[in-house]
């Protein structure tokens, strides 16, 4: 087994920055020590990485990934394989994706579906959380078993989507109850579903067809009326832990801290389309271009709608990066769920209701949390407690992924903060996309070497990695509680 030795870098972690030297013995950080304190065994080391002027940091943990999601009559773009290679090239050792169970379907066999696409495919190491399409005594004796055997320990559940992936509130209720039960947690799509499906339907009758009406028919209200429902359920089946995917919305963030500030085991978690992107600039351009942005929950307004109440005086984006700087916001995910422009977004031509949602991330969440620290909205230990710890922890994986101690998994990322990253379709992009949601943006610092395992993956430009390297973690349960 390969002895690798990470010399003279600034680790980074959740509690600091700190020179120091990390020692890796095959698959695991075999000792983290003062600068040359391993002087004496760097000669029987096969590799010596010098990081000096550079930060080294927990491997990525993204914890919402949507790898060949069927969605909209076609399939999320990026395949595991393609996926999860580019997950190494944005410094992410672990994802954890949706595995899907629609109405009428088995969600064992929805599982083994997605062990089967993502079997011996992975550039790095994967776990699955299931979607529960469809809550029936069925699905709710299935989700004990996942618990119990299959290490799958939080079901993410739908308010929207009507007819495809959406939950009553009576299911709801009692999927919470089941997942209360045996202690797994539930992850939320908040928007109101039903309210929405009304205003598409009025918008289309007006012949607004344009991308920009997907985010005009998603108002923010419904993403925060959703969010404080799934909150009042969740203390009514038992305080389940609750946890908002995507969130994307001052008001609906004004929810979950109320309910935190209340001590409730309520999380969530935003996106680096929401904290960068905005509806003027992307969605709202002229003609279908928009389509590349359209996602759920939307891209939002520059500024708080106009008939939203209680605003704080600044923009959605603004109330992100303060959620995330108050842990109102626990986690930066992607929500990952690329598609081509060519044949895919283009199915809603003319009919902004058909392009499919989704945009394409995995590989730039690091990159774009990075920015945030140079902007001065967050500390560079925020950006790897968002980004590596919190989400290993939050979903039973820490202290193996999120960490760099003794004994966890050799996932390390040298970050070099003295050059840029140009992230563009020509410049840095290995996503299965034609496009890039972040055309052009030139981010100050860079992905310098991946390591998964003890396993270089990228170092020097190059891809290093294999598919079939990446192995399945079975989860345990939330490690995050109050
Ligand atoms: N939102 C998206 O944008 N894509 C997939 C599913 C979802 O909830
Ligand atoms: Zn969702
Ligand atoms: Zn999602």
């Amino acid at each position: 087994m390969a002895k690798v030795l990470i010399k003279n870098g600034k680790v980074v972690s959740a509690t600091g920055v700190v020179d120091n030297d990390v020692l890796i013995d095959g698959e695991r950080i075999a000792a983290v020590g003062a600068p040359g304190w391993f002087a004496g065994a760097e000669p029987g080391c096969d590799k010596v990485i010098d990081a000096r002027g550079k930060y080294v940091i927990p491997g990525g943990v993204d914890v919402h990934t949507h790898m060949e999601l069927p969605f909209g009559g076609t399939f999320a773009s990026d395949t595991f394989e393609t996926g999860t290679r580019a997950a190494a090239w944005g410094g992410v050792t672990t994802i954890v994706d949706m595995a899907v169970q629609r109405y009428g379907e088995n969600v064992h066999e929805g599982l083994a579906e997605w062990h089967r696409k993502a079997a011996d495919q992975c550039a790095v190491d994967y776990a699955f959380h299931q979607i529960i399409g469809g809550v029936d005594e069925e699905s709710l004796k299935a989700m004990k078993y996942l618990v119990d055997h299959e290490g799958v320990t939080n079901f993410k559940l739908f308010m929207a989507y009507p007819g495809v992936f959406y939950s009553d509130d009576g299911q709801i209720l009692r999927a919470m109850q089941t997942a209360a039960e045996c202690g797994a947690m539930i992850m939320m799509h908040a928007e109101n579903g039903i309210a929405i499906d009304v205003l598409v339907q009025q918008a289309l009758a007006r012949r607004e067809t344009d991308p920009r009406y997907h985010s005009y028919t998603r108002p923010s209200p419904l993403e925060a009326e959703a969010t404080h429902r799934a909150i009042v359920l969740s203390h009514v089946a038992g305080n389940v832990p609750l946890y908002i995917v995507h969130m994307s919305a001052g008001d609906a963030l004004n929810e979950v801290a109320a309910a935190r500030h209340h001590g409730r085991n309520v999380f969530a978690e935003t996106c680096p389309q929401y904290l960068w992107l905005t509806l003027e600039e992307t969605l709202g351009q002229p003609g279908f271009e928009g389509a590349k942005w359209v996602c759920s929950t939307p891209v939002r307004s520059r500024d708080h709608d106009p008939h939203h109440i209680g605003q704080m005086g600044h923009g959605h984006q603004g109330d992100l990066w303060k959620g995330l700087r108050m842990n109102e916001l626990a986690v930066v995910s992607t929500d990952h769920c690329p598609f081509c422009f060519k044949d895919q977004k283009e199915l809603g031509l003319g009919d902004f209701s058909k392009i499919p949602n989704g945009i394409g991330g995995v590989e730039h969440r690091m990159e774009l949390i990075y920015q945030g620290v140079v902007a001065g909205e967050l500390s560079l230990e925020r950006w790897v407690e968002t980004c590596c710890t919190t989400p290993a922890r939050m979903f039973g994986m820490y202290p193996q992924k999120g960490v760099i101690a003794p004994g966890s998994d050799a996932d390390v990322v040298v970050w070099d903060p003295n050059t840029t990253t140009k992230i563009g379709i020509n410049d840095k992009h290995h996503m299965n996309m034609d496009h890039s949601a972040w055309e052009g943006w030139v981010i100050d610092g860079k992905v310098d070497t991946v390591l998964s395992r003890g396993s270089v993956l990228i170092e020097n430009d190059q891809y290093h990695g294999r598919k079939g390297h990446g192995r399945y973690i079975k989860r345990g349960l939330s490690q995050y509680l109050v």
